[in-house]
Formats: C-alpha cells, sequence, structure tokens
C-alpha cells in the first residue's frame, strides 16, 4: 500500500545495536539489569546464550557475524573461569564489556580476575561485579553509542541527572537534625 499524500512513512525499524551474550541461562538474573538499563535508555539490544567453553563454534559464529548485522557494542556476561568476553573479543573489533557474574563459591572474584588479566592485545572493559555491573556495561555501552549521537546523550545525562537528585531526595528525608559529635 502506498502511504497517504501528507502521511510521514515510519521511520525503518532498528535492529540491535548492543548484543548482550552470558555464558548460561543461570546468568540471567543479573544480566536482566543490562537489557532493563538499555531499554530505559530506548537502545535496541538482543539477549542470548552462548558459551566460549560449552558451545564455542556457535560462540564464533555469534561473535564473528555481530558487526554485520549491526551490533555495535557486546556486552559479555560470565562466571567462574569466565573466558567468555575474551574470546568474543579476539573474535570481533566491536567493543567488548566484560560483566563479572559472582559464582557459587567464590562470589565473582574469580570471574573478576579472569577478565582483567588479558594479554595484550586483546582488549576487555570490565565492569563491577554483578548487577551493579551489568548497568553500568549498559550504561558504558551508551556512552560509547553516544559519541556520535546526540540525542542519545542526551537521554544519558538525563539519567545521569535523576541519579544526582534521588541522592539529594534521600539527604532531605534524612531530615534537618544538625548531629552533635
Ligand atoms: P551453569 O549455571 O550453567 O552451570 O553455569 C556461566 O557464565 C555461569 O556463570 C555456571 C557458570 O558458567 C559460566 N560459563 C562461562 C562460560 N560458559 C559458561 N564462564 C565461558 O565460555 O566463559
Amino acid at each position: 500500500m502506498t502511504p497517504r499524500k501528507g502521511r510521514r512513512a515510519p521511520p525503518p525499524a532498528r535492529g540491535p545495536v548492543v548484543g548482550i551474550i552470558m555464558g548460561s541461562g543461570s546468568d540471567r538474573p543479573i544480566m536482566e539489569a543490562a537489557a532493563e538499563m538499555l531499554g530505559e535508555l530506548g537502545i535496541p539490544h538482543e539477549v542470548r546464550i552462548v558459551s566460549a567453553h560449552r558451545a564455542p563454534d556457535w560462540t564464533f559464529e555469534y561473535v564473528s557475524s555481530a558487526e554485520r548485522r549491526g551490533i555495535r557494542v557486546i556486552i559479555a556476561g560470565a562466571g567462574g573461569a569466565a573466558h567468555l568476553p575474551g574470546v568474543a573479543a579476539a573474535k570481533t573489533v566491536l567493543p567488548v564489556i566484560g560483566v563479572p557474574v559472582p559464582s557459587e563459591h567464590l562470589k565473582g572474584l574469580d570471574s573478576l580476575l579472569s577478565m582483567v588479566q588479558m594479554p595484550g592485545g586483546v582488549p576487555v572493559a570490565v565492569s563491577a561485579i554483578g548487577r551493579a555491573g551489568a548497568i553500568n556495561a549498559a550504561l558504558l555501552a551508551a556512552r560509547m553509542l553516544g559519541i556520535d549521537d546526540a540525542v542519545l546523550r542526551e537521554r544519558v545525562r538525563r539519567h545521569q541527572a535523576a541519579l544526582a537528585q534521588k541522592v539529594r531526595d534521600a539527604d532531605r528525608a534524612e531530615g534537618t537534625t544538625a548531629e552533635s559529635t
């Protein structure tokens, strides 16, 4: 059907520009925080389960096709022997942000150390452990995409301002009672 005169055609649907990958479905409770943050900022994204250890061929397939499919940043969450972000970074030139997922026994210190010891030449930007890390990975991806997108930069700015306002509100809610020591 031809659009009626004077009516603007709807904007073309944008495919995902951030790929959130995780080593297991058990990482989802942590990694969904990244998806929520990207959703809040209106950034199209996809969430996939890929494991360098358990499904290396699938991991290679996903990562090596990401750029061609329009993905611009990869967020990779993994726990324990968390090699997924490093392997992803080895197979693409897109920026990769690792999120250390808390593990059962070592609570994520193992995941963190697995990610921050990449050999020179294979960059992985590593976020904080757990949910905070997932949120920050999304915000960092937004800042990367915002380098040449003023509208997105404005959304990130508004989010930052809202955060600051929350702190002020919390302070106000504490009351103004002066405490003596
Ligand atoms: P299960 O709960 O499935 O046993 O997974 C996952 O990210 C998860 O945190 C336990 C943990 O194993 C991690 N995993 C990796 C990789 N694949 C799975 N670190 C990888 O390729 O790096």
